[in-house]
């Protein structure tokens, strides 16, 4: 699956599933908003391990420079990434199974001194994808300016939420009844 087909790719999507795609899809998203192009591909760290293999192999290569992985469960798929490439890696632990996703936090965040993860929330994936594109915008100040235009809207929609909520009644706190 390659949704900016034709465009040389910069950030590359793995997912450990195809039961992964609806939290990970949002890091397509968020990426496509600034005009990073990016892959989406399935490949499990202990169904396939070759093809994680063959993927990173080629990533390089191929222009990747940020490579973000989703996984859930005992989730060694941005861990098997990491120990192969030279490229920033992001996990995303993702939720689901009898932990709610906190096996695959701790499979993704403790990675052994000497091979990075950076590990975002379980479910994170718009902070992974976010993440990426600060990364991408270190040797890119236009890329810099758009990010900084995007904190400028969060800033500007929790204004917009604190004047909504100061001239309704939810801003209204009663006073303590007397005891
Ligand atoms: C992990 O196991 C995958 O990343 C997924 O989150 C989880 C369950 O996979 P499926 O059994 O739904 O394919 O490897």
């Amino acid at each position: 699956m390659t949704p900016t087909a034709g465009t040389p790719v910069r950030v590359g999507i793995v997912v450990g599933s195809d039961s992964d795609l609806p939290v990970m899809q949002e890091a397509g998203r968020v990426l496509a908003d600034f005009g990073v192009p990016y892959e989406l591909t399935i490949a499990s760290a202990h169904r396939s391990p070759d093809r994680v293999e063959r993927y990173v192999a080629e990533a390089e290569g191929r222009g990747i420079q940020v490579l973000i992985a989703g996984a859930g469960a005992a989730a060694h798929l941005a861990g098997a990434i990491a120990a192969r490439t030279a490229l920033p890696v992001i996990g995303v632990p993702l939720p689901g199974g009898a932990l709610g996703g906190l096996d695959a936090l701790l499979s993704t965040v403790q990675m052994p001194a000497g091979v990075p993860v950076a590990t975002v929330a379980i479910g994170g994936a718009r902070n992974a994808a976010l993440l990426a594109v600060q990364i991408l915008g270190v040797a890119e100040p236009a890329l810099r300016e758009r990010y900084r235009g995007y904190q400028t809207k969060l800033a500007a929609q929790v204004e917009e939420k604190a004047a909504r909520i100061a001239s309704s009644e939810a801003g209204m706190v009663p006073p303590r009844e007397a005891r």
